[in-house]
């Protein structure tokens, strides 16, 4: 009955890792993950104990809490990106885990992102006027992920960490989406932006978990 959910839509461009991603947090293995273009909306459900569990005293509630992740699997392929608009209406969720792929197009995943923009403004009121006006007091999560970090540099390991190589080179890279980023904030003002450096196929599950655990914080202020 302490259990909590924490509701996210995943978007970004085709093949950033958004289906990866979620597979990994379910907890498939790297090896029998499958590439495939996802076609359609898919809501996956995982009851997950955060790690960040460990540190709280017996006593204490969030010891013993569970976090139902609810990510809304979305088609990246631009053509199909239309379903965007369509799922941010009909799922209500706390906000988006948006990807990026740091080996594709800068203009095509803004491109990209700019519609997750008039997207979750749409879902709010068709009217652009009115969509404004409630944007102002809405309360969401936008989480920029910069995935597939593990391509920055050769590495060979099957574990990935982020060295400060690899962050330079990543930040460098996002830096080109500030604008964007920007102007979520601007429209959004209550809402919470937050930025992660990962590579959905080889960070250790505890890092992907430290994703979750960030936008636990977010969504509940524990
Ligand atoms: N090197 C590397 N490859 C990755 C990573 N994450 C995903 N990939 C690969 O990128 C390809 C696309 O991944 P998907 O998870 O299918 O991408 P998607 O965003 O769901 O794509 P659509 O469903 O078409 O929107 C697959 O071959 C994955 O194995 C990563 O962190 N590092
Ligand atoms: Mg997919």
């Amino acid at each position: 009955m302490f259990d909590r959910d924490i509701r996210v839509t995943v978007l970004g461009n085709t093949g950033v890792g958004k289906t990866t991603l979620i597979e990994r947090i379910k907890g498939s293995k790297v090896k029998t993950l499958q590439a495939q273009k996802t076609l359609n909306i898919n809501a996956e459900e995982k009851k997950i104990r955060l790690r960040s569990s460990e540190l709280y005293p017996w006593y204490s509630i969030e010891a013993h809490r569970k976090y139902r992740i609810v990510a809304i699997d979305n088609p990246g392929d631009y053509k199909l990106r239309r379903m965007w608009r369509e799922v941010l209406r009909k799922f209500t969720t706390d906000g988006m885990l948006f990807l990026l792929d740091p080996k594709q197009s800068i203009v095509v995943q803004k491109n990209a992102m700019e519609d997750s923009y008039n997207y979750f403004l749409d879902s709010l009121d068709l009217n652009p006027k009115k969509a404004d006006i409630f944007a102002q007091n809405k309360k969401y999560i936008f989480h920029f992920v910069v995935n597939k970090c593990d391509t920055l540099d050769n590495f060979s390991e099957n574990e990935f960490t982020l060295t400060p190589y690899i962050k330079e080179k990543a930040v460098d890279f996002l830096s080109h989406f500030a604008f964007t980023m920007d102007e979520f904030k601007r429209t959004f003002p209550r809402s919470k932006i937050g930025i992660s450096y990962l590579s959905a196929k080889y960070s250790p599950y505890l890092d992907l978990d430290k994703l979750f655990e960030i936008l636990k914080v977010y969504r509940y202020q524990t």
